[in-house]
């Protein structure tokens, strides 16, 4: 795919710290598009998705456990229509975050293109809460879950369809903090996942040549969600839920490479960055990195 469509969305109502939604800004400033430029893509930036004001106070989502339900729902719907325009266009959609609800939108976008999307979900949490299961009530911690067809019908039936995903396409990846209810449902549902546990025995060259072998297999199109707390706070500290042990930048970069190398990859979001928290756009240049050796950038 030689054509690439940048779809920032600086949503920051799916979690409660300020910033993320400056994460565009920042993956701009950190110079995405020269950098695919670089690579001979033909690039067309789209600017920023409006994300809708959340009333003050949002008794409502309060009240449900989903903090922000409405605005949240209404960018993802949004969002969805952008990406699914995108494709019908014939061309890659990679989308800049934002929080991590907006994968919602993504991948209501995406998966009516395919009869078997496949997903690699690169982060340190399965975002596979729902509003029964939350204990924060922030909708960044329930994409996953919305996108089998999980939670709140404002939720899973974003793009007017549901579910999005099914289980066994998926493979969760760098994962190091889940919830009680989170951990039943992968076991559950029988999902694909490479905690650090797997991939400090296994390393990371065989999780990629698993994960790539398996979804090969089995799906049309895979996604790329890239939650940039899958890397370790040391590489990536701009991000609202740090959690340590994580994937080292070099450890991604190989996923990267590898991923680029197979040509699996059909669409692309790089989410969480927060550059209030960073040090000096560290994480929104680290996650620009990523996306230059994940479309084919070489060291020689
Ligand atoms: N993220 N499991 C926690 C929650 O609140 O549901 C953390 C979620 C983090 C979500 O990083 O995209
Ligand atoms: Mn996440
Ligand atoms: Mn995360
Ligand atoms: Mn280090």
């Amino acid at each position: 795919m030689k054509k690439i469509s940048i779809i920032g969305v600086p949503m920051d109502l799916g979690q409660t710290r300020r910033g993320v939604d400056m994460g565009p800004s920042a993956m701009r400033y950190a110079g995405v598009v020269e950098r695919l430029e670089r690579l001979h893509y033909d690039i067309e930036d789209l600017g920023d998705i409006s994300i809708g004001r959340a009333e003050r106070p949002d008794d409502e989502g309060l009240r449900l456990n989903l903090r922000n339900l409405k605005a949240v729902a209404e960018a993802n719907e949004k969002l969805a229509t952008v990406v699914d325009d995108v494709i019908k266009r014939g061309r890659f959609p990679l989308v800049l975050g934002g929080d991590h609800s907006i994968a919602i939108g993504t991948l209501a976008g995406v998966a009516k293109h395919y009869k078997n999307l496949g997903v690699i979900w690169y982060d340190a949490h399965g975002d596979l809460n729902t509003a029964e299961t939350s204990p924060s009530g922030n909708i960044h911690g329930m994409p996953l879950a919305a996108s089998l067809g999980l939670g709140h019908p404002a939720l899973t039936h974003i793009g007017g369809y549901s579910p999005k995903v099914k289980p066994e396409n998926i493979v969760l990846i760098g994962v190091r903090s889940l919830d009680e209810d989170e951990k039943r449902l992968i076991r559950e549902k029988g999902i694909k996942i490479y905690t650090m546990h797997e991939v400090d025995r296994l390393g990371m060259t065989t999780v990629m040549e698993e994960t790539i072998a398996y979804l090969k297999g089995r799906t049309d199109g895979v996604h790329l969600s890239l939650d940039l707390d899958g890397l370790d706070p040391h590489d990536a500290p701009g991000v609202g839920t740090p959690v340590i042990g994580g994937l080292t930048y070099r450890e991604s970069h190989l996923a990267m490479e590898m991923l680029a190398e197979a040509q699996l990859i059909t669409s692309a979001e790089f989410v969480e960055v927060n550059p209030i928290l960073d040090e000096r756009n560290k994480t929104a240049s680290v996650a620009v990195g990523l996306m230059g050796s994940l479309f084919g950038e070489k060291l020689v």
